[in-house]
């Protein structure tokens, strides 16, 4: 599956691309693989500052490949099987991201793709981008990790709506909902995707990370318990180099220029 997903490194920015334009970037075994690989790399290099997930050509990803999934139902394979051991790594591994995480989205994102493009920390869509939660045609409910952060973006009862009628949401619709950050013409996509993650490449990496867990921890518990979390983290992000520096360019009436330390 490695020719199936690209990775590339350029001005700070991890890009991976889903790369099998032919079946709508749809994930197989080998795929996930491929993909879960491609964002520990992503992840353990130094000079990546920030990861940029796309697809190849005229879909972002279809989801599960369903002609794979046909066939391990045909041969009793049980799906907790893939769930578990494909799919839940690589959104572990998209939310553990120490750095922030854009995904373009090029066009259709349905299923375990709109999963996959949900846990990233931005979505920029092209126009054209539609996004289908479509388990509920199949007759599956959620996984990798929709039901967890579709309503945190929508709202339970759009959530629950949009899951359980699997209707397909538009860009501008999903700009309104505050599924996407951002919506730009097709053509205009790609650079505008990579923008935004050059602009957080060149940002105080450390914070970003210190935000997203911040951010994870506060979804689950209380205001007491969020607060030690802050002022562990804020103490951290006060050793840090980039904090000490823009601290002096501020005073010095400088720009800031962060070295992600
Ligand atoms: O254990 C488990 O596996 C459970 C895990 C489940 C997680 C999930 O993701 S469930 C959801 C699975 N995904 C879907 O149900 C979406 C299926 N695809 C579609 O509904 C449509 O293809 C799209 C709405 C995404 C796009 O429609 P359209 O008309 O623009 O394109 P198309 O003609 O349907 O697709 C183009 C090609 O991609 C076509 O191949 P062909 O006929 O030209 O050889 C189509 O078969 C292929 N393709 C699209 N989606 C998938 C796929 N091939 C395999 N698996 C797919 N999911």
């Amino acid at each position: 599956g490695g020719e199936h997903v690209l990775y590339s490194v350029e001005q700070g920015v991890a890009t991976i691309t889903l790369n099998r334009p032919d079946a709508m970037n749809a994930l197989t075994i080998a795929m996930k693989a491929a993909l879960l690989e491609a964002l520990e790399r992503a992840r353990d290099e130094a000079g990546a500052r920030a990861v940029l997930i796309t697809g190849a050509g005229r879909g972002f990803c279809a989801g599960q490949d369903l002609r794979e999934h046909a066939a391990n139902l045909e041969a009793g394979v049980g799906l907790d099987n893939t769930v578990r051991a494909h799919y839940n790594p690589i959104i572990l591994a998209v939310a553990g991201m120490g750095k922030p995480v854009v995904a373009a989205v090029n066009g259709f994102a349905a299923g375990a793709g709109v999963s996959l493009a949900l846990v990233c920390d931005f979505r920029v869509a092209a126009e054209n981008a539609r996004f289908a939660m479509a388990f509920s045609s199949i007759a599956l409910a959620p996984d990798s990790g929709a039901s967890w952060t579709l309503p945190r973006l929508v709202g339970a009862a759009k959530a629950r709506e949009l899951l359980m009628l699997g209707e397909p949401v538009d860009a501008a619709s999903a700009l309104r909902l505050g599924m996407v950050t951002s919506v730009v013409p097709e053509h205009e996509l790609a650079a505008s995707a990579r923008d935004l993650a050059v602009r957080l490449a060149q940002g105080p990496t450390l914070a970003y990370g210190a935000i997203k867990q911040a951010l994870d921890f506060s979804a689950a518990h209380p205001l007491e318990d969020a607060l030690e979390v802050e002022a562990d983290l804020q103490d951290a992000c006060a050793k840090t180099e980039d904090h000490h520096s823009a601290t002096r360019a501020f005073l010095a009436k400088q720009r800031p220029v962060f070295e992600g330390r």
